[in-house]
Formats: structure tokens, C-alpha cells, sequence
């Protein structure tokens, strides 16, 4: 990452620094390669997970009192775009864990903080967001997974796909129906320990990009959940869902920026020294445009990044400034890396001489997880129209 990033706050290269400190000392661009080439079938990387989590990352603005770094939004997403720079999959092995700690921190109770909370801060317990179903993904409401009383306990019976690291979790915030009286139609959240009979957890496999951070399938077959794991309100949970996934989008933005940079800085670099028709191509207008266009999305994309960030850690209501972050972020990667591979021709294509390949593959993704670039415009538009 160069050293002119644009901060709009000074606490913000405190941030860029440790994270390039801890992306030099253990060599993650190499570290990231490396994961990324291993043989199928796909595996959660256990170690590497301990040795970000005892860094501190993934709980970075979990709250002091349960053992966080009570870092605010904007340092936590500098974070996470400093990280995308330098590998995407690890920026998103520690961002799940935000994801899935956030609805327990806005709505837990001291129970299911001291439970569940701490331990994830730790990285002694990977947990999971568990909302998407085979049916359910972007239409997220349509919840086919229940939950039945049963004395202290919920019986749940369902089924839920593409969760980021459900192949592995421990424990996860899952969203599913109650069936009482009021209740059918409604959503609630129940935090599921995994580790027990009934649950059925696979990895999927041949995932195109982003592999390190596995993505699972979780079959939930008479599984007992005691009353006091209810998160919240009953009937609450798809509330608790779309401001989880406000916040986690501002996230995804700034994957995507980090990943915009990264293909930016190595087009301008590959086009200095690449030389055609006897000159650096960087002196060929038709460079020159892809690059010029690469940076006005690039410090756009940031622009809104930081502009979400800001508003959240003032309170102030951001969910349509986030989707517009994450929409335009995610696009802004895609075409970056996009113009990356064009610049380098046959070198972007052919992942032996340079990273673009995987950036390419690892950036796809941004344009389809934590809602799709289709279900931010309607999220922009419902906010704007309302
Ligand atoms: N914050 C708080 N509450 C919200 C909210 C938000 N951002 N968005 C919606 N709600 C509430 C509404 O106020 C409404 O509340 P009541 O039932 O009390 O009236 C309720 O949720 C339903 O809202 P709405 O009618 O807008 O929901 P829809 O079913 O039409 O769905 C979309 C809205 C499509 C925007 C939603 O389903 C969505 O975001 N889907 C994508 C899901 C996603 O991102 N999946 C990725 C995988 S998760 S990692």
C-alpha cells in the first residue's frame, strides 16, 4: 500500500501502520498465495486464524468490557481495507467474526456476551451469521427454518447455505422462525452452539475465489437450543439481520477498496516497467485512460467508504450510505481489477507471473455477498424514496 493513502482521520494510519507491520512480519502476500493454491477439498486454516486472532483483529471493535479493542467503525474498516491490500481472503476471515459478533453486541444480553462474546473476541470460539437458505438469500425474510418450544428449549429443524465459515463454527447467530401463536411469520435469533447432535456441517468446495475463508452448509435436524440463547425480542430477528448487515456492508466497501488499491498499484507499476513499440506502455494514451479511470473510482469508492464509516460512529442513521458504499466499492474493485488484467494482457491472465488472477477471483465475490449490487440499489432507492 503506498504511503499517500487519503485519511480522513489521523487515528487512521495508526491503523495502516500496524496492519503493515503484521502484514510484513508474517508475510501475508506470500502466506495469502499460498492458502489460496492448497488442493481441494477446502480447509478452514486453523493456525493462521490463531495467529490473527491472538493479534487482536477480528475483535477490533468488539467492546473493551468483553475483551475487544474497542476500536470505532472507521479504524475497524481502514483495518479491514489495509488487510484486502495485501490479501482479501484474510481481511474476510476476520471480518466473520465481526459480522457474527455484532448482533450479540447490540442486542445480547450479559449472558450471551460473557458466553459467547468473549470467547469469540479470543478467536477461542469461531462463530457464524447463519440467514441464508437455499430458498432465502436475497428474498431473506422468506425464513424456512423453525423453531418449536419445548420445555426451557427450541427444537430447530432447517437448513442454511453460503455461511462464511459454518463448515467450522462453533456457534452461530441463527435466524429462523418460532412457531407459536404471532410468531410464524416473523423472524427470531437464536444463538446455536454447532458442536452437537443434529447438526451437520460440510465445506463447500471449488469456490472461485476468497478460499481460505471457507463457506459451509449447515443441516440442523432437531437441534436443541435452550430459551435464555433467544437474542433480543422474539419477532425481532430480521430487524436485528438488515442492521447487522448495514454495518457489515460499510465492511464488504472497504474489502473492496483495499482490493481496488492493490489492483490500481500494480497496473501503474507493471505499465512503467513494461515496454512496447519502444517505450514504457505507461507513455500509450490508451494505458493512460484505464489508469485515470482506475483512480476516479478508486478514491470514490473510498470517499463513500469513510463517508458510511463516519456516520455510523456518529449515530446517525447510514443504511442507505452503506449500500451506496458497498455497491459502488464493490463495482469500483470489479472494473479495477478488470482494467488491472488488460494492462498486464497475457502476464494478469496467467496467475504464475502476477497476483492480479487471484484478485480478480477474490474480488468477484464483493458484487454478491452480504446482498448483491441488485439488492443495494433497491436498499438505496427504498432509503431515498421513503
Ligand atoms: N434496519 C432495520 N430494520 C429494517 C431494515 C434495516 N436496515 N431494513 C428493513 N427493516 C425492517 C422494516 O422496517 C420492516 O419492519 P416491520 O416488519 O417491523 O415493519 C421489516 O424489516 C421488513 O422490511 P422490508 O419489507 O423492507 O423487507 P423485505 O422483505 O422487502 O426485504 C431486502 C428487504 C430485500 C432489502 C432484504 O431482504 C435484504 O437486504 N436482502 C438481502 C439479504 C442479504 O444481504 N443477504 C446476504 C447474505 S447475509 S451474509
Amino acid at each position: 500500500m503506498p504511503n499517500n493513502i487519503w485519511n480522513i482521520d489521523p487515528k487512521q494510519q495508526a491503523v495502516r501502520d500496524e496492519v503493515r507491520a503484521f502484514c510484513k512480519e508474517h508475510d501475508i502476500v506470500k502466506k495469502g498465495i499460498e492458502l489460496d493454491r492448497r488442493p481441494e477439498p477446502a480447509q478452514f486454516p486453523f493456525e493462521y486464524f490463531d495467529v490473527i486472532a491472538k493479534a487482536g483483529f477480528p475483535k477490533y471493535s468488539y467492546p473493551t468490557e468483553y475483551g475487544g479493542g474497542g476500536k470505532s467503525g472507521l479504524e475497524y474498516n481502514t483495518m479491514i481495507e489495509e488487510f484486502a491490500y495485501h490479501d482479501p481472503p484474510t481481511s474476510l476471515l476476520i471480518s466473520i467474526q465481526q459480522l457474527a459478533g455484532q448482533p450479540i453486541i447490540h442486542f445480547g444480553n450479559d449472558y450471551l456476551k460473557e458466553q459467547y462474546l468473549k470467547p469469540a473476541a479470543n478467536g477461542d470460539m469461531i462463530m457464524c451469521f447463519m440467514l441464508t437458505e437455499p430458498e432465502a438469500g436475497s428474498d431473506a425474510s422468506n425464513q424456512k427454518t423453525v423453531a418449536v418450544e419445548d420445555g426451557d428449549n427450541y427444537i430447530v429443524n432447517g437448513e442454511k447455505i453460503f455461511i462464511m465459515h459454518g463448515d467450522v463454527a462453533e456457534a452461530g447467530v441463527l435466524f429462523c422462525k418460532i412457531q407459536e401463536e404471532g410468531m410464524r411469520d416473523r423472524v427470531s435469533t437464536l444463538i446455536v452452539d454447532l458442536k452437537q447432535e443434529g447438526v451437520t456441517q460440510r465445506t463447500l468446495e471449488h469456490k472461485m475465489g476468497m478460499k481460505c475463508a471457507t463457506t459451509g452448509h449447515i443441516k440442523l435436524e432437531n437441534v436443541k437450543v435452550p430459551k435464555k440463547n433467544l437474542l433480543g425480542e422474539k419477532g425481532k430477528g430480521f430487524r436485528y439481520a438488515m442492521m447487522t448487515l448495514d454495518g457489515a456492508r460499510i465492511g464488504i466497501a472497504a474489502q473492496s477498496v483495499g482490493i481496488a488499491q492493490r489492483a490500481f498499484d500494480e497496473a501503474v507499476e507493471y505499465a512503467k516497467k513494461r515496454n512496447a513499440f519502444g517505450a514504457p506502455i505507461a507513455k500509450l494514451q490508451a494505458i493512460q485512460w484505464m489508469i485515470a479511470d482506475m483512480s476516479c473510482r478508486l478514491e470514490a469508492a473510498r470517499a463513500l467508504t469513510y463517508k458510511s464509516s463516519v456516520m455510523w460512529d456518529n449515530g446517525e442513521k447510514f443504511g442507505t450510505q452503506a449500500a451506496q458504499a458497498k455497491l459502488y466499492a464493490s463495482e469500483a474493485a470489479g472494473f479495477c481489477c478488470d482494467r488491472a488484467i488488460q494492462v498486464h494482457g497475457g502476464y494478469g491472465y496467467i496467475e504464475e507471473f502476477s497476483v492480479i488472477g487471484k484478485l480478480y477471483r477474490d474480488q468477484r465475490v464483493t458484487e454478491i455477498y452480504e446482498g448483491t449490487s441488485e439488492i443495494q440499489r433497491l436498499v438505496i432507492a427504498t432509503g431515498l424514496l421513503r
